[in-house]
């Protein structure tokens, strides 16, 4: 290899680094009310203590951008802060339809183990799934390709609480928190 392209490499990957750093990945927080995406939000953006929100967040927050570290390496992410009581949901539609997140994190928390009557999560994640998998938008538009999640994960907040009480043996993934949430994504 001659030194040439030895810098050529090492430039590119400097390059890349950069262009991975500054160059924000859209991404979609959802989740019903008082899951913790308010709480998420200053966390990825702020060191220390993170305050105790006490407000429900009311319709959508301007996307922001954070920059986290995975295996050491930076990236920067945008997200909006959506409120997640019911009438907000068409908010996260129309988050979606403007930033066309490429990652889609629907939260949810400890609430329907505890009290199997409560649906909050089930229903608002039926609401997601059938946004996000149906070919149109709710005014009947056609969507795109580019209109399409690459790939959408359940983040299950609230970990120090629900960890301990309900504890199991079966890997992370396996765990009954997300049970509900099974159904998939496909096309019936
Ligand atoms: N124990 C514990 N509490 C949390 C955690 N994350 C958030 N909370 C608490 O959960 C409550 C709700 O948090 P928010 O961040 O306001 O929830 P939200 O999803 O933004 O709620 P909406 O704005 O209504 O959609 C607050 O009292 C937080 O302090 C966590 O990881 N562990
Ligand atoms: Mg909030």
């Amino acid at each position: 290899m001659s030194l040439m392209t030895g810098f050529a490499i090492i430039v590119t990957e400097a390059i890349v680094g950069f262009y991975k750093k500054v160059h924000a990945i859209n991404f979609g927080i959802y989740g019903a009310t008082m899951v913790g995406k308010t709480t998420l939000s200053y966390q990825l953006r702020t060191r220390g203590e993170v305050p105790q929100i006490n407000d429900r967040t009311v319709g959508t927050s301007r996307a922001t951008r954070k920059n986290i570290k995975i295996d050491g390496n930076s990236h920067t992410i945008r997200s909006a802060d959506i409120g997640g009581e019911a009438i907000f949901w068409r908010e996260w539609e129309k988050d979606m339809r403007k930033r066309k997140p490429k990652y889609v994190i629907f939260m949810i928390d400890h609430r329907h183990l505890d009290n199997n009557s409560n649906l909050d999560h089930q229903v608002a994640w039926k609401f997601l799934v059938d946004t996000i998998i149906s070919n149109t938008w709710s005014d009947g538009k056609k969507k795109k390709e580019a209109d399409y999640p690459l790939a959408v994960g359940i983040w299950a907040n609230k970990y120090d609480i629900w960890g301990k009480i309900h504890e199991s043996d079966k890997p992370i993934e396996k765990h009954e928190i997300f049970e509900p949430f099974g159904y998939g994504m496909r096309k019936h």
